[in-house]
């Protein structure tokens, strides 16, 4: 029988949190906005487990929203970091790390020939796209409806993940000229993509889009749909953008380029390469980038750009995603998906579960539903993404207690759910 569990320390915590930021919190969707509720303020974390202030244990499934794939506080990551810090934790010159993580990105993605580190996701599609008006000279670009590439101007129209619950197709505050330059298409809509890019000819600079979508829950593309894509922006004089920052290192080691044989001309990287700590790289044709400050006429900048801590914890990381941890991530996905669509059919509830590698998404008929399951879920020590737009990320450290303790979670509350 569950019992209710005790949160007052994270409602006092949030009560404070509230008289300093917006909503309580330094990103939308941590809000829990769109189930209700108040958010579980978190002390630490250690694999596939977080307590919160009040001493709740919960499996977790956000892992920061993708970057922990090793799980949380892995020894050697944390020790990466300890020792970099120990020599200085940022000094705005060269350093040998991002040598380091810099090769070890190219060596994973041969179409990434050159890159640049930055210190989020939105400022690596943001300079992508610059990159990609300086390179072709053009100033339209494309985006398809739910796709989510941060939050710069011009790509928060009809923006997925929490942009999409603003209730408005693009963000107040982007003005129409902002975002006049920014076409939109329906996700694995070749067709739409083709025409506008026929109807805008020698206008289109770039298509940006998430290989696998994942912020308007985990949409798998249509067959074809990428290599069509490809075929019509080269076509097109346009480059085409993969916003991989999720599905980078995360779906393979070369990620959805490796897993679909498609081969971008530029990449936006973010989360994973930097093992939990502030990171975002864009890269791609050497002949694009070559366009980039100091070497070219498109200026992009930033103090803490490649900074030691950040190359040193995603260094850690990418070197210890191995084969096996990718064959283990799979497996795991495999039977988490069987064993949800199992729980879901003996209650009698109709859901879809959509999975890619080691990131899922279990789709509600209504939002509603998606909310009581989602709580369903945190009453019985198990933490889901805030939001049906989300997607559920396993990590190298959920083993096989975690899965046990998941399904049967997951169990409980699809028959609460169907009460
Ligand atoms: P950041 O600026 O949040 O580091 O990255 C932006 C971004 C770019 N591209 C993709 C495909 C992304 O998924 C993201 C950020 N993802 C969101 C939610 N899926 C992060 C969570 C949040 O906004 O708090």
């Amino acid at each position: 029988m569950k019992t209710a569990p005790v949160t007052r320390r994270s409602d006092e915590l949030m009560a404070r949190a509230e008289r300093l930021f917006p909503g309580g919190v330094n990103s939308p969707v941590r809000a829990f906005r769109s189930v209700g509720g108040s958010p579980r303020v978190i002390e630490r974390a250690q694999g596939a487990q977080l307590w919160d202030v009040d001493g709740n244990e919960l499996i977790d499934y956000v892992g920061s929203w993708g970057p922990l794939i090793l799980g949380h506080a892995h020894p050697d990551v944390v020790a990466a970091v300890q020792r970099t810090a120990e020599k200085g934790t940022s000094f705005g010159a060269p350093n040998p790390l991002e040598v380091g993580l810099g090769e070890a990105i190219t060596a994973a993605m041969p179409s990434i020939e050159r890159l640049r580190f930055v210190n989020s996701g939105t400022e690596a599609a943001m300079s992508a796209l610059r990159v990609a008006r300086g390179f072709t000279g053009r100033d339209k670009i494309i985006k398809l409806a739910g796709g989510y590439h941060g939050h710069a101007d011009g790509l928060l129209v009809r923006a997925g993940s929490a942009a999409a619950g603003i209730g408005r197709p693009t963000s107040a505050g982007v003005t129409a000229a902002m975002a006049a330059d920014t076409l939109v298409a329906p996700y694995n809509d070749l067709s739409t993509v083709a025409n506008l890019l026929a109807d805008h000819y020698g206008q289109v600079a770039a298509v940006i889009v998430e290989p696998v979508a994942a912020n308007m829950g985990v949409i798998r593309p249509a067959s074809g749909y990428l290599e069509g894509l490809r075929q019509v922006t080269t076509e097109a004089g346009a480059l085409l953008i993969f916003d991989e920052v999720i599905t980078g290192f995360r779906l393979d080691r070369g990620g959805a380029q490796q897993r679909y044989g498609v081969r971008p001309d530029l990449t936006v990287l973010g989360k994973i390469i930097g093992g939990g700590l502030p990171i975002g790289a864009y890269g791609g044709r050497a002949d694009v980038m070559a366009v980039v400050a100091p070497d070219g006429p498109v200026y992009q900048a930033g103090t803490l750009s490649g900074n030691p801590l950040a190359m040193a914890a995603g260094l850690a990381t990418l070197q210890r995603l191995t084969a096996a941890v990718y064959a283990r991530l799979e497996e795991y996905g495999t039977v988490l998906e069987a064993g949800l669509k199992d729980a879901a059919n003996g209650a009698g509830m109709s859901v879809q579960v959509v999975r890619v590698g080691s990131m899922l998404t279990v789709f509600f008929d209504d939002d509603p539903r998606f909310s009581r399951f989602f709580h369903a879920m945190l009453d019985r020590g198990v933490m889901l993404p805030p939001s049906q737009q989300e997607a559920w990320f396993v990590s190298a450290a959920h083993g096989d207690d975690e899965l046990r303790q998941t399904l049967i979670a997951a169990r409980g509350a699809f028959r609460e759910e169907h009460m």
